[in-house]
Order: C-alpha cells, then sequence, then structure tokens
C-alpha cells in the first residue's frame, strides 16, 4: 500500500471543534496544528464552534457543518480531524457529508506513534492501542474513504487486520498483552536488580517536545534523536550520570505527555511509563518558551499521580530559557531555569537533583581487588560488613553502606 507520508504533497487539514467548556479548545487546537504538522499535514482552517455538547450524528452544528463542508470543498481538503473521541456514526456520517477522511484525535496521535515506534516493545505497544482502539470502532470499519490508500490515520496494521472479524483482533490483542507482560517482567526484575544493587534512577518527564531527549544528550552525550516533531522520543534510553555529590545515576528519558492522553495509549505504554514513573527522582521539564507552560506542567503532574508516582521528589525544570531571555532563578524550591542546547543552568539542576535524591542505605555485593585496601578499610569504617570472603582476584565483601558512598564501588559491584 502506497503511502503519502512526509512528502512534498503535504495533505491539507481542516481542525474541527466542539467547545463544550470542558477544555481551553484554542489551545488544544493548537496543539493538535503540531500534532498534524508532525504526521506530515499542514492546517488549512480551524472551525471550532460553542455547544452544549457534541451532536451525537454530525458531533458539530448544522450550520457549522456547511461552513465546513463549503471550506473542504473550496480549499481541497485532504482530511478533517476532530478535536475529540468520535464514535464511530459521526465520523460516517461527516465522511459521508463532507467527502474526506475524518479521523480523531486519538488515531491521529496513534499515526504518529506508528510511524516513530522502532524497538520490537515500541512496535508491539504501537499495535496493541491500534488494535484496541480498532476494537472499539470495528463497526466503523466501512469508511470508503480511508480505503482510497495512504495518508495520515492509515499507518500501521493496515487495513487487511482492521477487516479481519473482532475475534481475530481479540485474539491478537492477546497474544500481544502477552507478549508485552513477558518483557514487562523483565524489565520489573531489572528494576529490581537496580535496587539492590543500590543503583538510583532519574527520569526526564514532560510534555512531548518539551526538550526530554536533548537534556539527556547535554547531560550524558547520548547522542539520542531530538527533533521539532511531536512524539520523538517512544523508546525509553538511559545513560549514567554522575552527580556534584560524586553520586551516580541512571538517567531515563522516555515517552513525552499530552494533554488529554488517550486512554488506550496510556495502557499500551504502561510499562515504558511505568519504568519513568518508578524512579528514586522525577525531572520535570516544561517548554518555557510556550505560553501554555504552566498548564503543561499541572497536566504532567496529573499524569504522574495517576502513574502512582505524586510523592516522589521532583525538580521542576523550565526549558529553553535561550528563547525566554531569563535564567532569573524561580524563587519556588526545587524549580530550575535552563537551556538544555546552550548548557545554561544545567551545574544548578544537578544540585537540585542530588539535594532532592534520597540518601539512605544500599546493601551492596563487591569483589575488591587486594590494590583497592581503602576501599576495605573504608566498608568497616563507615558501612556494616554482613560478610568478608578473601578469593584469588580479591576480598568480596557484602556490606550495607550510606548511597553517598556507592559511587566509589560502582566498578566493582558482583
Ligand atoms: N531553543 C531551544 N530549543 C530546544 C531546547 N531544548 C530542546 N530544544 C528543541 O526542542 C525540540 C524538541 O526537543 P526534544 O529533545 O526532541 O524534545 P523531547 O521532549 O524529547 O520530545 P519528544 O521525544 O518528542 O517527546 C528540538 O527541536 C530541540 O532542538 C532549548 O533549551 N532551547
Ligand atoms: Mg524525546
Amino acid at each position: 500500500m502506497e503511502t503519502k507520508e512526509l512528502k512534498n504533497e503535504a495533505e491539507r487539514v481542516l481542525i474541527l471543534s466542539a467547545d463544550t467548556g470542558e477544555y481551553d479548545n484554542e489551545w488544544s487546537a493548537d496543539e493538535l496544528k503540531e500534532l498534524i504538522r508532525t504526521a506530515g499535514g499542514v492546517t488549512e482552517g480551524v472551525i471550532i464552534q460553542k455547544l452544549e455538547r457534541p451532536n451525537p450524528l454530525s458531533y458539530i452544528g448544522s450550520g457549522k457543518l456547511e461552513e465546513a463542508e463549503l471550506f473542504c470543498h473550496n480549499r481541497e481538503i485532504d482530511l478533517v480531524v476532530c478535536d475529540a473521541e468520535l464514535s464511530t456514526t459521526q465520523q460516517r456520517f461527516l465522511e459521508k457529508k463532507l467527502e474526506t477522511r475524518v479521523i480523531d484525535r486519538t488515531l491521529l496521535i496513534l499515526d504518529i506513534f506508528a510511524a516513530g515506534a522502532k524497538t520490537a516493545e515500541g512496535k508491539l505497544q504501537v499495535e496493541l492501542a491500534q488494535l484496541s482502539y480498532a476494537l472499539s470502532n470495528l463497526s466503523g470499519h466501512g469508511s470508503e474513504y480511508s480505503r482510497l490508500g495512504g495518508g495520515i490515520g492509515t499507518r500501521g496494521p493496515g487495513e487487511s487486520k482492521l477487516e479481519s472479524d473482532r475475534r481475530h483482533i481479540r485474539r491478537r490483542v492477546y497474544a500481544l498483552k502477552e507478549r508485552l507482560k513477558g518483557l514487562e517482567n523483565r524489565r520489573a526484575l531489572r528494576r529490581d536488580r537496580r535496587k539492590r544493587d543500590g543503583v538510583l534512577t532519574a527520569a526526564i518527564v514532560g510534555y512531548t517536545n518539551a526538550g526530554k531527549s536533548t537534556l539527556l544528550n547535554t547531560l550524558t552525550g547520548a547522542g539520542v534523536l531530538a527533533e521539532n516533531k511531536l512524539f520523538a522520543t517512544l523508546d525509553p534510553t538511559s545513560r549514567a550520570l554522575k552527580l556534584p555529590d560524586g553520586r551516580e545515576v541512571m538517567l531515563i528519558d522516555t515517552v513525552g505527555f499530552i494533554s488529554r492522553l488517550p486512554h488506550l495509549l496510556v495502557e499500551a505504554f504502561h510499562s515504558t511509563l511505568e519504568e519513568a514513573a518508578d524512579a528514586d527522582v522525577l525531572i520535570l521539564l516544561g517548554d518555557a518558551a510556550d505560553p501554555a507552560v504552566e498548564t503543561q506542567l499541572a497536566e504532567a503532574k496529573e499524569i504522574l499521580k495517576d502513574l502512582g508516582a505524586a510523592n516522589k521528589p521532583l525538580v521542576t525544570v523550565y526549558n529553553k530559557c535561550d528563547l525566554t531571555g531569563g535564567y532569573l532563578q524561580p524563587a519556588e524550591r526545587h524549580t530550575v531555569r535552563i537551556s538544555a542546547l546552550t548548557g545554561v543552568g544545567i551545574p544548578a539542576l544537578l544540585q537540585e537533583v542530588a539535594d532532592v535524591l534520597p540518601g539512605g542505605t544500599a546493601k551492596i555485593g563487591v569483589l575488591l581487588p587486594y590494590r583497592e585496601s581503602a576501599l576495605a578499610s573504608l566498608l568497616h569504617e563507615k558501612g556494616r560488613v554482613f560478610e568478608e570472603r578473601y578469593e584469588e582476584d580479591g576480598v568480596f565483601v557484602s556490606a550495607e553502606i550510606d548511597r553517598t558512598l556507592l559511587y566509589r564501588f560502582l566498578p566493582y559491584l558482583k
């Protein structure tokens, strides 16, 4: 199947939005424009209508629908994106009326995810989300316009899969969940091992495009892809980072958030999001150059709360301050202004991370070469030694030590 993806002729898109007072539709439409741009489209127009509640058949009211029809005709619109979750009835009705493909916000986001997933796990997660979406909209597969071949909202498992019957999809969903569960278990084991070894983790979280990957790159030289697109990162990457107090943390970069994150995506990406939420400290990044930064930060905190990470130590970071021209450090505690791109403010950020990172002790087992006798003495002086065994290539010691000393033993952990 041919796809019209990020090619010279971008798809021309019209946004429809029913304003029921539930959220800020203007802001949401701006976000949708960014999503459309990322998916390779160009937004030609936005029609927002104030309504008590969305029309069950046509989503927006009849007057605005006429306007939309004219707009689609005159401006040669290829695709209409509705800023809501559409029912199958609504989607079909609109496609007929507007004579163009119609998709909703969730499908648009799914499409971007499908184009961006790189690792096996990422792909499985996207497929699961897409099939869950297909299941909840199954009766609507008669869409005439989505068969015309390609375009935004058609990537992923493909029509043939979507056209197969419910039972088949359910079976596939089940198999995907099992495989993801296996991967999730493995990830949990890895996490447990890290905890046992006393390895501290810090996760960079926040809205998509806030600069999370750029920050990881600046701090660790990781060379992760960072670009001006939404959801550039789907798979978590981690790198070691040294803090000013000498402690070492595993820094994790992960998938970004977006407002009204579709539930089926949260579910599908649960293990990835959990990885971030499970960290010892959270670095919450916001794009200071975005007028809606406060809303973004507040919504990100809500999502973190849903993931059970409400009480984690957290540093709030206003990024991209090179664009706003202000590095005056905010008065709030554990809040810093930085530019991940230029590196300004990074030392202050590292200090904050060290400050909020819990101390405490860690149980370790180390094989210390005989030349490291100073380290062995350190364990006796500052820690609690459980066992000491002389072996061929060194002394094996199991002990409990203050986490601030852990970094000195990292090379010898068993
Ligand atoms: N001017 C400026 N641009 C920045 C800064 N940090 C990141 N950017 C830009 O913002 C865009 C997004 O950066 P990423 O690091 O990919 O953002 P992300 O949060 O990882 O985004 P996703 O992975 O898509 O969720 C890129 O074009 C970066 O170059 C900064 O401090 N200043
Ligand atoms: Mg990223």
